[in-house]
C-alpha cells in the first residue's frame, strides 16, 4: 500500500464547492427549524462558506442558486467573496418553484412557459459571466404524476430543443451540466431520471455539456460507482453533488450514511483520472435540517478528504495483479485494506503543516464565530428555500 507521504500532493489539489443553500434554513415538508446566526442574504452566506474554507483549506468556492441568491450586483458579491478568501462557483438554475412550472418548465407543452424557463437560464448564463465562473447546473423538476398525463416522448423532444437554445447561449469557456434524479417531485415519470437520459442529452448538445451525478438521486441498491466509471470513460462526468441518504434524496452529510460507498465512488474517480481533472467538479448538495450548518459543512468536506486519502492509498498494482490472477479474495483484501486504513492522524498532521487547524471542528467551536453571527444576525428574514 502507498504511504501517506506519497499522496499528500494529490490531496493538495482537492477542491470541494459548497452550496450556498446549505447555510440557509431547510427542512422537510413537516417542519423547517430555524437556527440562530442563519444568514439572511447571499453576502452572509459567503462569510459562512469562507469560514469553512479558512478552517479546512478545502472549499475555495461557493455555488449559488438563482433566484435564492439573486442580488443587484453580482460583481460586488464576487468581490465580497474574494475579500473573504473564496470565489463564487456554479450557478444553479431553478425552475421548480414558480406556479407556471406546475406541469413542467423546459418540457412544458405551452411555448410561453418554455420561453420563460429558457429566459431564466439565459439570466443564469449572464450571471456566470458576471461572477466569472464556468458551470451552469440544470436540474429539472419536470415530470408527471399519472400515466397518460403527458406525452413522454414529446417531452424529450421539447427538452432537447430547450436545452439546445440554452447551450447556444453559453460562452466558449462555459459549461452546461445536466443533473438527473429518478423521482421527486414527480412520482410517475421524470424527464431526466437517470444518467443514460442525461448522457443522451449532453452528448447531443456538444463538448461543453456534461452530466452532474448527485449521489442521492438513485434508486436504493444502484451501483453508483459503476455510473462514475462509465461517465468518466465517456468523458461526460462534469460534476458531483455529494450528499448521503438512507431512503430517498435525504441530502444528509456526505459519507455519513454509507462511508464505504463514498470510498468506492472515489476509487472509481481516481482510477478514471477524475481526481486530477479540473473538469470533474466536486460539490456538496446538502441540507442541515437539525445539525448546525457550518460544522455540518466542515464535517462533510473532511469526510470527502478522508475517503479520497483512503482511495489514493489503494495499491492499484497489487489489485491488478490479484484481479489478473483470478484471486477473488486477494483482490478484495487489497481493496478493503485501503478502506480500513485510518488516515485521521495523518490528515491532522497534513493540515498542521499547511497552517490549518489540526482539528477544524474543534477550531470552529473555539472560534466564537457562531456566537458572533448569532448576535449580529438579528431581525430580517433568515435565508431558506424561498429566499
Ligand atoms: C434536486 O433535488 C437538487 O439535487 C438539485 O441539485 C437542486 O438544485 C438542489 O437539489 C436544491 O437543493
Ligand atoms: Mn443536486
Amino acid at each position: 500500500m502507498a504511504q501517506f507521504a506519497d499522496i499528500a500532493a494529490s490531496l493538495e489539489r482537492q477542491r470541494i464547492e459548497l452550496p450556498s443553500w446549505a447555510f440557509g434554513n431547510s427542512g422537510t415538508r413537516f417542519k423547517v427549524f430555524g437556527s440562530p446566526g442563519t444568514p439572511r442574504d447571499p453576502f452572509e452566506k459567503v462569510r459562512d462558506a469562507a469560514k469553512v474554507h479558512e478552517l479546512t483549506g478545502l472549499a475555495p468556492t461557493m455555488a449559488i442558486h438563482i433566484p435564492w441568491d439573486r442580488v443587484d450586483d453580482y460583481a460586488e458579491l464576487g468581490r465580497v467573496a474574494a475579500d473573504h478568501g473564496i470565489a463564487l462557483g456554479t450557478v444553479n438554475s431553478n425552475t421548480f418553484q414558480d406556479d407556471e412550472y406546475k406541469l413542467g418548465s423546459l418540457t412544458h407543452t405551452d411555448p410561453a412557459v418554455r420561453r420563460r424557463a429558457i429566459d431564466h437560464h439565459f439570466e443564469c448564463v449572464d450571471i456566470l459571466e458576471q461572477v466569472g465562473s464556468r458551470d451552469l447546473k440544470v436540474w429539472l423538476a419536470d415530470g408527471t404524476n399519472y400515466p397518460g398525463q403527458g406525452d413522454i416522448r414529446r417531452r424529450q423532444d421539447l427538452l432537447a430543443e430547450s436545452l439546445s437554445e440554452i447551450y447556444q447561449r453559453l460562452g466558449p469557456d462555459k459549461r452546461l451540466i445536466l443533473e438527473y434524479k429518478f423521482f421527486e417531485p414527480a412520482f410517475y415519470h421524470t424527464d431526466v431520471p437517470d444518467w443514460g437520459t442525461a448522457y443522451a442529452h449532453v452528448a447531443a448538445l456538444g463538448e461543453k455539456a456534461k452530466v452532474c451525478l448527485d449521489t442521492g438521486h438513485h434508486a436504493p441498491g444502484t451501483n453508483i460507482e459503476f455510473i462514475v466509471a462509465q461517465l468518466l470513460r465517456l468523458d461526460k462526468l462534469g460534476s458531483f453533488d455529494f450528499n448521503s441518504r438512507f431512503y430517498a434524496d435525504d441530502d444528509l452529510m456526505v459519507g455519513a450514511a454509507d462511508p464505504f460507498q463514498l470510498f468506492r465512488i472515489l476509487v472509481e474517480v481516481r482510477c478514471g483520472g477524475g481526481l486530477d481533472d479540473e473538469d470533474v467538479a466536486f460539490m456538496l448538495d446538502q441540507c442541515h435540517n437539525i445539525e448546525p450548518k457550518i460544522p455540518g459543512q466542515i464535517r462533510s468536506v473532511l469526510n470527502v478528504q478522508e475517503m479520497t486519502a483512503r482511495a489514493l492509498l489503494l495499491d492499484l498494482e497489487a489489485l491488478r495483479a490479484a484481479q489478473d490472477a483470478g484471486d477473488v479474495l486477494g483482490a478484495n483484501a487489497v481493496y478493503m485494506d485501503a478502506f480500513y486504513t485510518d488516515v485521521r492522524a495523518d490528515l491532522a498532521a497534513w493540515r498542521r503543516e499547511r497552517g490549518l487547524p489540526a482539528d477544524p471542528m474543534a477550531a470552529f467551536a473555539a472560534s466564537g464565530y457562531l456566537e458572533t453571527v448569532a448576535a449580529e444576525r438579528v431581525g430580517g428574514q433568515a435565508a431558506g428555500w424561498g429566499a
